[in-house]
């Protein structure tokens, strides 16, 4: 039976960031907004073409935000959605009112551009794009579900390059606190002198964003795109190193499922959370409900267009066994 290998996705264990490239909504920071006014946000578009998927909408004060709209503002906390219990009272990635961030009411609408910038680059260079997200839903809500992003690119001549880039970093909804959680990918700038850059939802979910970032990374020559650890600071970050070896066995195969073992290994010194797992399953197959296991313990990945998903931790040094089965659907 055939044997799928992985090439792993490599980049530098370390490397230095340049300056944030991208202008736009005050440098991604959205801090030149309202100021000092919480729980409101302006009655006119402050940014307009950032955001051209879902509907401006103004946040009154103890108001709420309709379906499918965003706003910009620098805390949601006295309203009906956070007295409610159903999100988490939030202030944007400074954790003061002197800045502003983005809030999303997109529960009702995934797979949606909702941030649009076009970012002058040097050519066949590698950069790092990179965002702050908050899932805004309460774990304890019925069916609360993570934030999933990818990364759209289009060259300067509006083509697109490749597919949409899932974003690694997955940002669940939690249970006793809010988080912020850095989010990010590698591009490399080809031979283009400018990249529109958008940022897309995925599953259903309310979340706010800030801080969105574009960064030129110097270190060993990587080309690709990949996995790595969130950033702890503006200047530096390291980049992990991970094989993954994807197996299908021969002897496992009961009538018209086939059973995959996957060997996720962490080469690096350093420890790896919330790891997007994300396989897309063959055509003409769908995933069998409980035969995901990691490390022989059950677990409930997620589903999205039939890739299957699972956050993953990996300490430095170790390895993780995910397995799980499919089953080629009667034609
Ligand atoms: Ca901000």
């Amino acid at each position: 039976m055939a044997t799928v290998l992985y090439i792993p996705k490599r980049l530098p264990r370390s490397v230095a960031l340049g300056n944030n490239l991208i202008t736009d909504a005050n440098n991604g920071t959205f801090s030149d907004v309202l100021s000092g006014i919480p729980n409101t946000s302006p009655p006119i578009e402050p940014y307009p073409g950032l955001c051209p998927e879902f509907v401006y909408e103004q946040l009154a004060e103890g108001g709420t935000l309709t379906n499918d709209t965003y706003t910009i503002t620098n805390t949601m906390a006295d309203n009906e959605f956070v007295n409610g219990g159903y999100w988490w009272p939030a202030a944007d990635r400074t954790g003061t009112p002197l800045s502003s961030m983005m809030v999303l009411h997109a529960v009702y609408k995934s797979n949606t551009s909702f941030f649009k910038t076009t970012v002058p680059v040097d050519h066949n260079t590698d950069y790092l794009f990179s965002f702050w997200a908050l899932n805004l839903i309460r774990e304890s809500q019925p069916n609360p579900t993570p934030a999933v992003f990818k990364l759209r690119v289009q060259d300067e001549n509006g083509g697109f390059i490749g597919g949409d880039i899932t974003i690694p970093e997955v940002v669940p909804p939690t249970a006793t606190q809010e988080i912020w959680y850095q989010c990010g990918v590698v591009v490399n700038s080809g031979n283009n002198s400018q990249l529109t850059l958008q940022i897309i939802t995925v599953n259903p979910a309310d979340f706010a964003i800030d801080n969105v970032c574009l960064q030129g990374i110097t270190g060993e020559p990587s080309g690709c795109l990949g996995p790595f650890e969130s950033i702890s600071n503006e200047t530096q970050t390291e980049i992990v190193d991970l094989d993954l070896v994807k197996t299908s066995c021969p002897y496992t195969i009961k009538g018209k499922d086939i059973c995959y073992t996957v060997t996720a290994s962490n080469n690096s010194d350093i420890d790896i959370e919330r790891l997007l797992f994300s396989d897309k399953l063959p055509d003409s197959t769908v995933y069998v409900p409980y035969t995901f296991f990691v490390d022989g313990e059950s677990q409930t990945p997620m589903m999205a267009d039939n890739t299957i998903q699972y956050l993953l931790n990996i300490p430095a040094g170790e390895s993780v066994e995910i397995k799980f089965c499919v089953r080629v659907e009667s034609s």
